[in-house]
């Protein structure tokens, strides 16, 4: 399916409501506008949803083989809603213009304190795992790309081994706010909590295990004596910032 200009699901004030699935093919649009009420279902197929605007539900079904390519991502709040949320669920979205800041906070209200039931962008498959998350990273072309993988899995290869652990010991040392720098609970600072979600993923990733890791146990230590020389000021919490407008439509 190819639309020229816009896809509109649920088209504002006339219903609040309407659904669409796709389940093969490819859509191809320059703008796609899911309002309050519509739900898009994303089973099958390729999508490329050019500007993406979610203010109703976009969800992905099970299956770790989808990929969400959009433009640029946008999510609006109707005044008393929860606003959009987008599902990705198993899969894979990839945003060309975005920064990771900005990915870190809509994860991060989807993540909801690692339960993965918020708004914006989440995760229903994360949500019945403990050691899966939603981890994202800049891709060699420059465009934002999400990934449903382990926590601690900060270079995104699927697994979690010396190279990430690496990554979060250099994150904890150099002030890291990042997926890639070890924040792997999108508070925007690295510390303990971010290497207790890398030791359990470690621990209980199974045969994805590949490579020989530093004893979980030295790390700990070693973080443990470093912790105390952190300053709460350091700490950073996520902003709003200009990727979660005001409503568009005042109830
Ligand atoms: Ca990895
Ligand atoms: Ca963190």
């Amino acid at each position: 399916m190819n639309v020229a200009n816009e896809l509109t699901i649920g088209f504002s004030r006339v219903s609040k409501s309407g659904s669409y699935n796709l389940s093969g093919g490819t859509l191809n649009s320059t703008l796609t506008n899911i309002n309050s009420g519509g739900t898009f279902t994303f089973a099958g197929g390729a999508m490329s949803a050019g500007v993406l605007v979610v203010e109703g539900q976009l969800k992905l079904t099970t299956g770790a083989n989808k990929i969400v390519r959009a433009h640029e991502l946008f999510f609006e709040t109707e005044t008393g809603t929860q606003g959009g949320v987008l599902d990705l669920s198993d899969n894979s979205m990839i945003v060309s213009f975005a920064t990771p800041a900005d990915i870190r906070f809509l994860i991060g209200k989807g993540y909801n304190g690692g339960t993965w039931t918020g708004p914006r962008i989440t995760s229903s498959a994360a949500a019945l795992t403990t050691n899966h998350a939603l981890g994202y990273g800049v891709t060699p072309q420059n465009e934002l790309i999400v990934k449903y993988t382990l926590y601690g899995d900060a270079d995104l290869n699927g697994v979690v081994n010396f190279d990430d652990y690496a990554r979060i010991d250099h994150g904890f040392n150099n002030g890291g706010s990042i997926w890639s720098e070890g924040d792997f609970d999108y508070n925007g600072v690295v510390n303990f909590d971010d290497y207790a979600l890398i030791d359990l993923a470690f621990n209980t990733q199974g045969g994805a295990r590949q490579q020989p890791v530093p004893e979980p146990s030295s790390v700990a230590v070693t973080f443990a004596a470093s912790i105390a020389m952190m300053s709460r000021a350091s700490a950073r919490r996520c902003r709003s910032h200009a990727r979660e407008r005001e409503p568009m439509f005042a109830s």
